[in-house]
């Protein structure tokens, strides 16, 4: 079963106009085809959103501006935070990953990519039947 967390670093094209990232499907930066696009800004402070899986979606998610931590759970009792505070970097999270979306600044605009259309079904929300799933994988 893949579980995988990875940060991503991304090629900048920049000159005395400013900067400019490019993202493309099925690239080193983004493994899979990219079905939907979401952000989430506006945030209100001190509050944990995520606290979920997938079973199936592939996603990258970066902090297009301000700050969030992303904390990460492969079900193994190790919860791992990872900043996300720069345009120019990412994280993907594939397979089952529990995660938490937290701490973010007031000016945060979490952009997120999506190997899919949005389904419910795909979801796990109790982090017990989330073990079991993993366990279920191994
Ligand atoms: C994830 C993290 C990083 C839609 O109607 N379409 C969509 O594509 C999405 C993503 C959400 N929604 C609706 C469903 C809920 O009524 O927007 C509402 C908030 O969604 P949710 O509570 O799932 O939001 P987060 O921030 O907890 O999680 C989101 C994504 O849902 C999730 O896939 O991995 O961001």
């Amino acid at each position: 079963m893949l579980q995988e967390i990875k940060r991503l670093h991304f090629v900048s094209h920049g000159d005395d106009r400013g900067k400019l990232i490019a993202l493309e499907s099925l690239s080193e930066q983004v493994p899979f085809d990219i079905k939907r696009i979401y952000y989430i800004f506006d945030t209100t402070p001190g509050t944990i959103r995520g606290k979920h899986a997938h079973v199936k979606l592939k996603q990258v998610l970066i902090c297009v501006s301000g700050y969030c931590v992303i904390r990460c759970d492969l079900g193994n009792g190790k919860a791992i935070d990872y900043l996300l505070n720069r345009p120019d970097q990412g994280l993907l999270l594939e397979g089952l990953v529990w995660h938490d979306m937290l701490q973010f600044s007031k000016d945060a605009v979490l952009l997120v990519l999506a190997s899919d259309h949005y389904d419910e079904s795909d979801y796990i929300r109790d982090y017990d039947t989330f073990l079991k799933e993993v366990a279920r994988g191994k």
